[in-house]
């Protein structure tokens, strides 16, 4: 019965053996995965509109090639995610029509102009630096092929974490207005990169189920406040200042405390209506269409292969 599968499919999760794609999951675990984990790749193909935009503004040939490489890896983890959603038995043409059409949800962090060579170092240390966290707790999710697409990504994404910083680092040991633009991106991107981590936990819909199935580890505020802690200490090398009067050390708990999210803008972006929603969704559209010859293509040369082999 129904009763003893998920019976058996919870103990395999209390005893940490993954569930792999042919074996027996509830509904509601299997739409869960594919709601997260497509979103998540969905984050990595949008995410990489704000970034290309810098691509050929680069400030030197070294600089370009690096952002063109982390670029591209975004496209790769974006990859890894949508196969991993198509082991759960959704394909990637009802993914990508699900993102075209504004249906599905990703990351509200990318619809945040990059207005400054700065705000390729912030999006780097900060927005890389919050999506580590996640990802890390990420590669023990309980789904097999989500996670082993995590312990990928995080390989790469370390990388991506160190060269924002670095960008950073070195417009911070330059001249007063290079120094200006660091501290400038980082204000515009402190509060958007706390959001990423979703609502408070008593706001946070799925994270009750979500842990029990153990494909969420750790719980949205739990990572935010990691996050805070690890980036208060990074930014005094920098030399710069979190645009927070509320962050302080606290002694008791150890942690940062800091100050309150605008949780309406956090839901305006969601729903759509931030500053670059519609560009980067209008974006997208165009480079599907503009890559409808390229499917047609492969379909037709598919199609001519296997009328070969028939003979
Ligand atoms: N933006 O109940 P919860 C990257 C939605 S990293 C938009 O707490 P959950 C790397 C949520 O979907 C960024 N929507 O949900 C990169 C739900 O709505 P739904 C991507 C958000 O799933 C760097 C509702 O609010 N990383 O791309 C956001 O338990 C640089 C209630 O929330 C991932 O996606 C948000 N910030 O926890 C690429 C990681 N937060 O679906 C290029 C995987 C929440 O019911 C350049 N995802 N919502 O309609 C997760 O770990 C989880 O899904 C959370 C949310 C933690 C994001």
């Amino acid at each position: 019965s129904v009763q003893e599968l998920e019976k058996i499919f919870q103990q395999k999760i209390d005893q940490e053996i993954k569930i792999e794609p042919k074996d027996w999951m509830p509904d509601a675990y299997r739409k869960t995965l594919v709601r997260q984990i497509s979103q998540h790749a969905h984050s990595e193909i949008i995410g990489m509109l704000p970034e290309g935009n810098w691509i050929t503004r680069a400030p030197s040939l070294k600089r370009k090639a690096i952002l063109l490489a982390k670029v591209q890896d975004e496209a790769g983890h974006g990859l890894y995610l949508y196969a991993a959603t198509e082991t759960l038995g959704t394909s990637r043409e009802q993914t990508m029509d699900d993102l075209i059409s504004g249906k599905a949800k990703y990351s509200s962090i990318f619809n945040y102009p990059t207005l400054t060579w700065g705000d390729i170092g912030a999006v780097g240390w900060l927005v890389d630096g919050a999506a580590i966290l996640n990802q890390v707790m990420l590669c023990r999710t309980s789904y097999g092929p989500y996670s082993r697409a995590n312990i990928r990504i995080c390989k790469e994404e370390s990388f991506h974490q160190r060269q924002g910083f670095e960008i950073l680092l070195v417009l911070s040991q330059g001249t007063p207005e290079q120094k200006a633009i660091c501290q400038d991106a980082i204000n515009r991107w402190w509060w958007p990169s706390l959001m990423m981590f979703g609502p408070k936990d008593g706001e946070s819909t799925h994270s009750e189920q979500s842990t029990i199935w153990k494909i969420k580890r750790k719980s949205n505020d739990e990572l935010r406040q990691q996050f805070v802690n690890m980036i208060a200490e990074q930014v005094k090398i920098l030399g710069m200042t979190l645009p927070d009067p509320d962050l302080k050390y606290n002694e008791a708990t150890k942690n940062y405390d800091f100050g309150e999210i605008d949780w309406n803008e956090f839901w305006n972006v969601v729903k759509g209506n931030g500053p670059c929603n519609k560009q980067r969704l209008d974006t997208r559209r165009k480079a599907h269409e503009n890559g409808a010859w390229v499917r047609a293509a492969a379909e037709a040369h598919a199609a001519k292969r296997a009328a070969r082999k028939q003979q």
